[in-house]
């Protein structure tokens, strides 16, 4: 039987030992995977760690980050399995969620499939406003469509350029935004945090309501970002968003 050809594109990350080294041994492990071929792999880039605990990114050592596109006859929880074999290949051990590590393999895209699974979500969710997946992609895919976002790589990474940018709030407890927006407001003086007004233009929409809310879907779709993870925290997703943002 004859399987689909889709063009993937794989997030490389890594802030211990020889990464760059890492990213090359493991595009050439993945190359000789049956069913995958990387047809290109971005620069190199030094990046400023984001972490869930702001506090603590200057305490992990910086990473490397890079992109890689790769053509696949894999089916999308195939080519899972074969990154997270090259993972424990190159010594990723899965010790706390986002320490230090040696390796770490995200697929970003799958052609332009759209996948909400208990192990895979597609795209990945954070690839659209992370600086260290954009920079890289935009140098060896400007012009992809995102498929959920519908607009290109480029203009995903040219809207987080834009100075200063508007954080802001919507749904949910007013309670609960003006305490997101105390709180960040100390943290991040350069960026102007507020509650959302329709019509207004903002560099995101941090949605603090219930998922299931139909207004959610009402908010305008490129900016508007639902926290994913645990939604106890929105603040916390917040702090992460713009830390990514890279603002
Ligand atoms: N999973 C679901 N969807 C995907 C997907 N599209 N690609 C599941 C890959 N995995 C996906 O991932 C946790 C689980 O996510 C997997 O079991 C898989 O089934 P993991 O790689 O085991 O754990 P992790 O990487 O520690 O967590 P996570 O949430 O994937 O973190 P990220 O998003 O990878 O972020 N700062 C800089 N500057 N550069 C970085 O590369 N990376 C991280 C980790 C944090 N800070 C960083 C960087
Ligand atoms: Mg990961």
């Amino acid at each position: 039987m004859n399987r689909s050809q889709f063009s993937a594109f794989v997030g490389l990350g890594g802030n211990s030992g020889p990464v760059a080294e890492t990213f090359v041994r493991a595009c050439a492990a993945l190359d000789a995977m049956p069913g995958i071929h990387v047809t290109q792999m971005s620069g190199v880039l030094e990046t400023r760690p984001v972490s869930v605990d702001h506090d603590c990114t200057s305490l992990q050592p910086a990473y490397v980050n890079a992109v890689a596109r790769l053509e696949t006859t894999l089916a999308p929880l195939e080519l899972l399995d074969a990154l997270q074999a090259v993972e424990l290949q190159f010594g990723r051990i899965r010790r706390e969620r986002w320490g230090a590590r040696t390796l770490d393999l995200d697929l970003l895209f799958f052609g332009g499939q759209i996948l909400d699974l208990p192990r895979l979500t597609l795209p990945h969710p954070a690839a659209w406003y992370r600086r260290f997946v954009l920079d890289p992609l935009v140098e060896i895919a400007p012009n992809a469509i995102h498929p959920v976002k519908l607009v290109t790589i480029r203009e995903l990474q040219s809207r987080l350029l834009h100075q200063p940018a508007k954080i802001c709030f919507a749904g949910g407890d007013p309670a609960l935004t003006q305490s997101a927006i105390h709180a960040l407001r100390l943290e991040f003086p350069a960026i102007l945090f507020e509650p959302w007004a329709p019509g207004g233009e903002a560099t995101f929409i941090v949605w603090l309501g219930e998922a299931s809310d139909p207004e959610f879907s009402r908010l305008p779709l490129v900016p508007r970002v639902q926290p994913y993870g645990p939604a106890s925290d929105p603040v916390g997703f917040a702090r992460v968003l713009v830390a990514s943002a890279a603002l």
